[in-house]
């Protein structure tokens, strides 16, 4: 018996930032996000059309700071409406492993949506940003993600040069694993041995 509803939804505010994320795990991919930072809209619009997974986001944070606060609880909200969307995580395939290349630059991401969060990232970036968004924050941006919901995340960039390209291909392959990782199993089981995750 499947016990998942799919669909989270999650309104976080603190003095920093005022998010709300909402995701929909069977909703096609549609995306429409607005973090107030050009190219984090652009990764998470790619993270959602390419993981199939419905996602609306919508963040004021404090960028007259940096965009550290933004970035970073985007992830924590982000997260958290995943995992109210997997519920159990039964049913699932639960894990998820994709290759994605962006032209000059190649990305692994293998996931594990086991309620075991854990990130290894191995991915080292050129130059200090992309417009405003700080290229150092992937790394906590996909921490918070993996932590609040429950995933074990290992992300490495194989090889790559451009900076634009390196994290696209990063942003992809999380998609792509993901997008293997939610799907349906034929019989709503919980693949585990202990049969409970
Ligand atoms: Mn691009």
């Amino acid at each position: 018996m499947i016990d998942m509803k799919r669909f989270g939804e999650v309104v976080r505010t603190t003095k920093e930032t005022d998010i709300s994320a909402k995701v929909d795990i069977d909703g096609k991919g549609r995306a429409d996000i607005d973090t107030g930072i050009g190219f984090f809209d652009h990764m998470l619009t790619a993270l959602s059309v390419h993981s199939g997974i419905s996602m609306t986001i919508k963040v004021k944070g404090d960028l007259y700071v940096d965009c550290h606060h933004t970035i970073e609880d985007t992830g924590i909200a982000l997260g958290q409406a995943l995992g109210q969307a997997l519920g159990a995580k039964s049913g699932i395939v639960r894990y998820g492993t994709a290759y994605i290349p962006m032209d000059e630059s190649l990305a692994m991401a293998s996931l594990d949506l086991s309620n075991r969060p854990f990130l290894v990232f191995n991915c080292e970036f050129t130059n200090q940003s992309c417009g405003q968004y700080d290229l150092c924050m992937t790394e906590e941006f996909f921490r918070a993600f993996a932590f609040n919901s429950g995933m074990t995340l290992h992300i490495n960039l194989l090889y790559g040069s451009n900076d634009h390209h390196k994290a696209e291909a990063v942003y992809k392959a999380v998609a792509h694993a993901l997008k293997t990782a939610v799907t349906l199993n034929s019989d709503g089981s919980t693949l585990s041995t202990k049969g409970v995750l």
